[in-house]
Order: C-alpha cells, then sequence, then structure tokens
C-alpha cells in the first residue's frame, strides 16, 4: 500500500494517473494546501520542501517504508516499481528523464508562475515574460510531438504524465489562459485528446479530485 499525500493539482494529479497507470494500490492522505496543511510540523517532519505530493510506500520489499517528494522523483520510483509503465534500456530512459525534467524544471514553473502574475495582482512586465516563455516552451513542445506520438518516442512515459496534467484543457491554467488565446499547437492538441481517453487517466484525476473540498 502506497500513502499519497496530495492535493487537487496538476502535480498532484500526476500521481494519482500514475499509480493508476501502474495498478499500484494506495490510499489518498489530503493535505489542504489552501489551508495550510503542508506547513504543519508533523508533515514537514517527513517532506522538509512542505509541497504536495509526497508518498510513504509500505509494500516495499526491504519491508521499510520509503518515503520521497517532488513529482517527477515520485513518478520515476512507481515507473521503477511497476511493469506497465517500466523503462526499457538506456536510450528511453534518456528520452523519458529528458522530458520529464523539462517538464518539472521548465514547463511546470513557467506556466504556474504565469498564473501567478497574470490578473490583478501580477505586474504586466511579469506577465509578459511568463506568458512569452511558456509559448517557447509549448513550442518546443508541439515541435517534438509533430514527428513522435509520445515525448520520449512511440510510448507513453511518465513524462507525458507529468507534461498532461498541466496541459490539459481542465487544468486551473489553462482554463484561464484557454488554448483559444494562446499560438495554435496542433501535435499538442491530438497528443492530449490521446491520454485524456486513456481509461487509468480517467481514473487517476477522479481519484484526485477527491480530494478538494473547497
Ligand atoms: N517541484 C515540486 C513542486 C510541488 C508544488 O509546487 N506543489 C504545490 C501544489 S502543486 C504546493 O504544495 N503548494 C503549496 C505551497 O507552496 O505552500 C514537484 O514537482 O513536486
Amino acid at each position: 500500500m502506497i500513502d499519497v499525500y496530495s492535493w487537487d493539482t496538476p502535480n498532484g494529479q500526476k500521481v494519482t494517473i500514475c499509480l493508476e497507470e501502474c495498478r499500484l494500490k494506495y490510499r489518498l492522505v489530503p493535505v489542504n494546501i489552501r489551508q495550510g496543511d503542508q506547513r504543519d510540523s508533523s508533515f514537514l517532519e517527513r517532506f522538509p520542501n512542505g509541497k504536495i505530493p509526497a508518498i510513504v510506500d509500505h509494500g516495499c520489499q526491504s519491508g521499510r517504508p520509503v518515503q520521497l517528494f517532488e513529482s517527477g522523483a515520485i513518478l520515476h520510483y512507481l515507473a521503477n516499481r511497476s511493469t506497465a509503465l517500466a523503462i526499457k534500456g538506456p536510450a528511453e530512459q534518456a528520452a523519458i528523464l529528458s522530458w520529464l525534467f523539462w517538464q518539472v524544471s521548465a514547463l511546470g514553473p513557467a506556466i504556474g508562475q504565469w498564473g501567478r502574475n497574470a490578473g490583478p495582482d501580477g505586474t504586466a512586465q511579469v506577465e509578459v515574460w511568463f506568458r512569452q516563455e511558456v509559448i517557447r516552451l509549448m513550442t518546443v513542445l508541439d515541435q517534438r510531438l509533430a514527428t513522435n506520438d509520445y515525448l520520449a518516442g512511440s510510448a507513453y512515459s511518465i513524462a507525458d504524465i507529468a507534461c498532461f496534467t498541466w496541459l490539459r484543457r481542465e487544468s486551473i491554467y489553462m482554463r484561464r489562459f484557454p488554448f483559444d488565446n494562446l499560438p495554435d499547437f496542433p501535435a499538442t492538441r491530438i497528443w492530449l485528446d490521446r491520454i485524456a481517453e486513456r481509461p487509468a487517466v480517467r481514473r487517476g484525476l477522479a481519484a484526485s479530485a477527491t480530494l478538494t473540498t473547497d
């Protein structure tokens, strides 16, 4: 059994989708980040960065619980823990990790900062910078997807899960900055629809949605 400390955000959704894809048993532990649960001492003692998602795996062969935070690290751990999303060989690993790290270091922070700096509380200059950066990153993504069904090549992987939750039409950010207001990214649209149809993706998003109470 894997305990998932989470909230219904793009980073949290990555983990429930991955768990559903891998058919691993898990239980959700809500961490209401709107109320500041992530700064409780009991949470910080285990997960010092004070952010969701985080997991504790009670089912490892060593018999000792394994705990980790950072969504990219969690996805990589879960992919190695199952056969469904197992990484096959160094070439596939190189492609998956390149795009996974790209998401956690560039795409996610840029979209998140754009979201925070747009609107009445943001400054116009910062908003413009992040908008341009998001468009640049989405252009990189779209070019990759124009010649590949998935980010790491022909096979669906944790890199796709990581980017999908941020870019899907219903994400909190894409609801604010609809694709209609952005340049066209045709390959990205097709890729998003293909991933959204996956039964495990639907189950993972539905599981994550049970966490939101406000
Ligand atoms: N790099 C981290 C980012 C995690 C993150 O920013 N989590 C947000 C929710 S999506 C959070 O916990 N925010 C609460 C806070 O910053 O206090 C990851 O990929 O897991």
